[in-house]
């Protein structure tokens, strides 16, 4: 039996329903509330983050690590190359984009979206536990201040952030330019998690979330930026998704 903990929205969640999916596995999802959500992951986990997977007795907590238990104990279409130097390469590849994208892609979306509640109560609350669309309203403003603390956002962070994103964006555009895949010959681990991680600029279908008709005028700026060298994850989207 497989759980999954969760939030629809989070791009380090969304890379592992993926590796569920693509490894075709039967799942539980709990969606947990972004703000009450501690009170469980940190009852059966070390920190409080979401993605958390339960498997039998095992809890594993993290996207890379979960991915790495899965391709352990369900090796069939593997995310990890079985090469030595091509897994090693697909690891640096999943540290880079969920360090230097995932953390500051999040920042920049909310930044701006955090003075949208509209649209993150909906994110929210989507699919979550049923007193949630009640309850988050209420909360939204200390959550806001919270999250705004947590993770660092402010107009000076944010625009450092915008250049870490700037400069991996243009790294995997030119790297993927001359190359199918990020690692090797085959879809891995590190062309999913790039994907996954820039998903909420393009937003896939298939991410499973309703989103929003439109994005704040802000927001849609920032990501028709980079609107040309982001082709690529709506094709890893539509292959391999
Ligand atoms: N490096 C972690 C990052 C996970 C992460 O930042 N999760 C966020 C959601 S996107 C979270 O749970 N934040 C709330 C918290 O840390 O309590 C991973 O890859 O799983």
């Amino acid at each position: 039996m497989l759980t999954l903990y969760q939030f629809p929205i989070s791009h380090y969640c969304e890379k592992i329903r993926w590796a569920l999916d693509h490894k075709q596995l039967q799942y539980e999802i709990r969606n947990l509330l972004p703000g009450l959500h501690s009170l469980k992951t940190t009852k059966i986990a070390k920190r409080s983050s979401v993605p958390v997977l339960l498997h039998d007795e095992n809890i594993v907590q993290g996207s890379s690590d979960i991915i790495t238990y899965l391709d352990e104990k369900f090796p069939q279409q593997s995310l990890t190359p079985k090469d030595v130097q091509l897994k090693d390469e697909a690891l640096e590849w999943e540290k880079y984009v969920d360090e230097e994208i995932g953390v500051h892609i999040r920042r920049c979306c909310y930044h701006i979206l955090l003075e949208h509640p509209n649209i993150v109560i909906s994110f929210f609350t989507q699919d979550g536990p049923w007193y949630g669309k009640y309850i988050l309203p209420l909360m939204f403003p200390k959550l806001k201040i919270k999250m705004r603390e947590l993770m660092k956002i402010n107009e000076e962070t944010t625009q450092a952030s915008r250049q870490h994103l700037g400069t991996a964006i243009d790294k995997l555009y030119l790297h993927l330019q001359n190359n199918k895949f990020l690692v090797g010959n085959e879809f891995t681990r590190a062309d999913l998690a790039a994907a996954s991680l820039l998903a909420p600029f393009c937003m896939p279908e298939k991410y499973g979330l309703n989103w929003p008709d439109e994005y704040p005028s802000e927001l849609q700026e920032l990501i028709d930026e980079f609107q040309g060298k982001l082709d690529w994850v709506d094709t890893i989207y539509s292959k391999y998704r």
